[in-house]
C-alpha cells in the first residue's frame, strides 16, 4: 500500500457539525456510511475519547490476540492494524484509505477503533452484540494531550492558544464533541452491553492487573513469561522507539513530530505543568458541575 502521506503543504483542517458532535470536514461526508456500518458478531470495538491512551490499549490488545508475537504486531502500523471507523482524509490525500474502506477489506476477526461518543457508534455494533473495550482518562491530561496532538497534527483544526484550547474543552466544542459527554455516556452504556470500561490511570499504575481484565473479557489466557513480554513491549519507552505504533512510519506531512511527538509523555498529572492556579480553578469548578450526574471518578494524579 502507498504511504498516508502529503506531497504539498496541507492546509488545517476544517470542521463541520454530526448530530451536533464537531468533526472534520470528511469524517462529515462520509458519516452516511459510517452509519451504515456492517458489524459482524466477532468484531472488536476499541472506544475512547481522542487522546485516552487508544494506541496503547490497540497494542495491548493485539499483543494478546497475537499471543504475544512481537513480531507479528510488528507486521503493520497501528493504522493498518485496527481501522479507524469513522476517519477519512479523502480532501487531504491523494490516496485516501478511510477506516471504512480499510474495515471492509479485512478479514475476520477484526479489531476496530473509534473515538465516537456512545450515541453515534453504528447500531450494527449493537445489533451484533459486538465486545467493545473503552478506556477513559482524566479531563485535565486528556485535555493536555489533545492540545499537544492538535499541534502537531495537520488534519485537525488548529488548537488556538492553550487558553482557547481550554475553553473549547469545557464547552465540548471540540472533534468528537465533549469529554464529560462521551466519559458519562460510555459508563452508562456498560450497564447494557459487552462494555469493558477502563481507565489509563488504572493502566498505569497496575498495568498487570488491568491487562488481566482484558484477557478476561477477550476468554484468552496468558503465561506469565508472555504477560511480562506483553508488559515490557507496551510500555511507553517500547512504544515510544516502537515504527509501527509511534506514528511516524505514515502521516508525514501531516503528523509533525518535532512539533510534538505523537509518543509524548505518557504519564498521569502532566496538566500540572500546564494549568495556572486560576484555570484549574475554573476547570475544577466547572468539572463539578458537568460531573454531578455520574458516578464516575477519576484519578487526577497518582
Ligand atoms: S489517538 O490519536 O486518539 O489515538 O491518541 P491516543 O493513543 O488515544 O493517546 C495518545 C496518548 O497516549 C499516550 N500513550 C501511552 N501512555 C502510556 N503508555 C503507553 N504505552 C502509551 N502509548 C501512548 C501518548 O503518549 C499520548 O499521551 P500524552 O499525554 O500526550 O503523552
Amino acid at each position: 500500500m502507498e504511504n498516508l502521506s502529503l506531497k504539498q503543504t496541507v492546509p488545517r483542517a476544517e470542521v463541520g457539525e454530526v448530530e451536533g458532535i464537531l468533526f472534520t470536514k470528511p469524517i462529515c461526508s462520509m458519516w452516511n456510511q459510517v452509519w451504515k456500518f456492517k458489524a459482524r458478531p466477532d468484531d472488536l470495538l476499541i472506544a475512547t475519547y481522542a487522546k485516552a491512551g487508544t494506541t496503547w490499549t490497540q497494542e495491548i490488545v493485539d499483543m494478546i490476540q497475537q499471543n504475544g508475537d512481537v513480531e507479528k504486531c510488528r507486521h503493520a502500523t497501528t493504522y493498518r492494524r485496527h481501522p479507524f471507523l469513522e476517519w477519512s482524509m479523502q480532501e487531504y490525500s491523494a490516496v485516501s484509505y478511510s477506516g471504512l474502506e480499510l474495515a471492509e477489506a479485512m478479514p475476520s476477526p477484526r479489531t476496530i477503533k473509534t473515538h465516537l461518543p456512545v450515541q453515534l457508534v453504528p447500531p450494527c455494533f449493537w445489533e451484533q452484540n459486538c465486545k467493545i473495550i473503552y478506556m477513559a482518562r482524566n479531563a485535565k491530561d486528556n485535555l493536555v494531550s489533545s492540545y499537544h496532538f492538535h499541534r502537531m497534527n495537520k488534519a485537525l483544526p488548529d488548537p488556538g492558544t492553550w487558553e482557547e484550547f481550554m475553553e473549547k474543552f469545557m464547552t465540548g466544542k471540540v472533534l468528537w464533541g465533549s469529554w464529560y459527554d462521551h466519559v458519562k455516556g460510555w459508563w452508562k452504556a456498560k450497564d447494557k452491553h459487552r462494555i469493558l470500561y477502563l481507565f489509563y490511570e488504572d493502566m498505569k499504575e497496575n498495568p498487570k492487573q488491568e491487562i488481566q481484565k482484558i484477557l478476561k473479557f477477550l476468554e484468552k489466557d496468558m503465561k506469565s513469561e508472555v504477560l511480562n513480554c506483553l508488559l515490557h513491549n507496551t510500555s511507553f519507552e517500547m512504544m515510544k522507539e516502537n515504527p509501527m505504533a509511534n506514528y511516524t512510519t505514515e502521516f508525514q506531512g501531516i503528523m509533525d513530530h518535532s512539533v510534538s511527538p505523537f509518543m509524548r509523555k505518557g504519564v498521569v498529572g502532566d496538566w500540572k505543568n500546564y494549568f495556572t492556579v486560576a484555570q484549574n480553578k475554573k476547570f475544577n469548578g466547572d468539572y463539578k458541575k458537568k460531573m454531578a450526574d455520574t458516578s464516575l471518578v477519576f484519578h487526577m494524579e497518582l
